[in-house]
């Protein structure tokens, strides 16, 4: 291989021979480049950047390149190179970038790639219940499972990009469903012709996706480069590309964007500027509306939008940046995590400012959220990443009903009108194999279910009618744990590889109590 000499070889100096240190970036160039691309952007390969390699957690990148990757194309190169060259592309990859790179409509618009074997389906091609349909997101090898709700036969599994994060999210009338993956890619797939219908990249490093109220947009929050990309639902070509840039000149990437419904537009939070952006989705959304504008006017100058028109933004000022948002259920007020991790800021979206603040130290994961009715109250519940504790609030004076000790800090809370649970997992510590069910009216733990004993057992969605639980046993060869949501007892167990997120088109569609947005 022509680097080995230049690499591997004893450098000549004054006579004497001195081993050179390994050149992590060439070994790059002749070895790694042909999948991942010359920019490290990714090609049929991942994108190689410290933005993208943060999702590894705890996986050693030494490790992967040395061992190659179970399931995929990236072969071992433990053979070939010698320890000191494994740890030498290592630190190369993840050293940032020198600029941010640009990725223009034109860049993106070549990337699309619809399936030429496409042909809508008249009617869905299976007898299942369409709004039954659950989603299992298996990030083992990178698919998705389509699930009959009611008997969890499996009716298709597709490939997904590399590394899908965030829920997919779903047409209004749950025929389509749009998956992103961290490297940017959107994939869209017909549910009812369980079809692919065709992928674009809109970012280089993506958060997530949220789809427009009315179906027609879909927006894709992007950290790399500092922009919102937003779609066409209907053929995946660009719409607009919004660069974020704050009032007073500071680029930004974005956390996450969010879909409100009741007010036609995307909330975008902001990592690196205090403030959040809401996006108009038709031509006069309600917050750009004249009327709007005039019945707020005795709030806050901030209430008033700067533009008009479609996808016109207005921008809420805050004091620090927030991310990691929680919805009232009418969009009005939402709770963002503090960068401090001890506290939640309200902010009300049609004032335009914050209104409250909560305590919650142990770095509350608001995205989790999920709300419910108790004693005549909407709560809402969220967990803490760094803390065994899940914090459950009274939405009307945003004063804290109870704090519940739990086995360790949790990822994923999930509910649903029928049922009178909240689960809970433990998905961090020596109990990430537990299971937690909490009563929703004396907010005790009622059962602590350990399905799989070592193993991470976590994120759980509820079928349509509430009356099954799906849960995921997170390993490689993990499975879908179905219990009767009712007795808590286990109906089936489905095997999956490494399955992460579970999506049901009914819950999602209807904005269910139970489920975070
Ligand atoms: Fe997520 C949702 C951010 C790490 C699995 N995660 C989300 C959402 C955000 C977010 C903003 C809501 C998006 C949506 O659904 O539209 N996640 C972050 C982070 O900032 C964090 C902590 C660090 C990061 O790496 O970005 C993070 N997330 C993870 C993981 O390590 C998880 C467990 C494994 C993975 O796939 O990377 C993970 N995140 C998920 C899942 C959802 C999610 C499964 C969707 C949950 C749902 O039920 O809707």
């Amino acid at each position: 291989m022509k680097w080995l000499a230049p690499v591997l070889g004893a450098a000549i100096i004054a006579g004497s021979s001195v081993q050179a240190d390994p050149d992590g970036q060439e070994i790059y160039i002749d070895l790694c480049a042909s999948c991942h691309s010359e920019t490290r952007l990714g090609g049929i390969g991942p994108a190689l950047i410290p933005e993208a390699l943060g999702r590894l957690r705890g996986q050693s990148l030494s490790g992967i390149i040395a061992n190659g990757r179970v399931a995929t194309q990236m072969p071992a190169f433990g053979a070939t190179l010698s320890a000191a060259e494994v740890e030498a592309v290592a630190l190369f990859i993840s050293s940032p970038l020198p600029n941010i790179p640009q990725w223009t409509a034109e860049e993106i618009t070549a990337t699309r790639v619809m399936a030429e074997d496409y042909l809508p389906a008249p009617a869905p091609v299976f007898d299942a219940d369409p709004m039954n349909i659950t989603l299992v997101v298996e990030t083992g090898d990178h698919h998705i499972s389509v699930l009959n709700g009611d008997t969890f036969e499996v009716l298709d599994r597709f490939p997904t990009p590399f590394a899908v994060h965030g829920g997919p999210k779903f047409s209004p009338d749950g025929r389509y469903v749009f998956v992103m993956s961290r490297d940017g890619w959107v994939q869209k797939y017909d549910i009812w012709s369980l079809k692919e219908v065709g992928r674009i990249r809109a970012g280089i490093n993506s958060r997530n996706i949220a789809m427009s109220a009315d179906g027609k947009w879909l927006a894709v929050a992007n950290y790399l480069p500092h922009s919102l990309t937003i779609l066409s639902t209907d053929d995946l070509s660009v719409a607009a590309i919004r660069d974020i840039t704050a009032r007073d000149g500071t680029s930004s990437r974005v956390s996450a964007v969010y879909q409100a419904p009741q007010r036609e537009s995307f909330i975008l939070a902001l990592k690196d500027a205090p403030e959040i952006w809401e996006i108009g989705t038709t031509e006069d959304a309600g917050p750009f509306h004249e009327g709007f504008v005039h019945r707020h006017e005795s709030g806050m100058k901030e209430a008033l939008a700067e533009e008009h028109g479609l996808f016109a933004r207005r921008r809420i000022m805050i004091n620090e940046p927030l991310d990691d948002f929680f919805f009232t259920s009418d969009y009005r007020n939402l709770i963002g995590a503090s960068r401090t991790g001890d506290k939640g800021v309200v902010v009300n979206l049609d004032v335009g400012r914050e209104v409250a603040e909560l305590p919650l130290p142990g770095m509350p994961h608001l995205g989790s959220g999920i709300s419910w009715q108790r004693r005549g109250h909407t709560v809402m519940a969220t967990p803490h990443l760094k803390e065994g504790k899940l914090s459950v609030i009274d939405t009307r004076d945003w004063s804290i009903v109870k704090v519940i000790d739990t086995l360790g800090p949790g990822f994923f809370l999930r509910s649903h009108e029928n049922t009178p649970y909240v689960w809970a997992d433990v998905f961090f510590g020596p109990n990430k194999d537990k299971m937690h069910i909490i009563d929703k009216d004396t907010l005790e733990i009622v059962k602590t279910l350990d399905p799989a004993p070592g193993k991470t057992v976590a994120h759980i969605e509820f079928t349509k009618t509430g009356k099954y639980a799906l849960v995921s046993i997170w390993e490689d060869d993990g499975a879908v744990i179905v219990y009767d949501a009712e007795t808590l007892e286990e109906v089936r167990r489905l095997p999956m590889r490494k399955p992460s997120g579970k999506y049901n088109v009914w819950n999602k569609i209807t904005f269910s109590d139970g489920t975070s947005h």
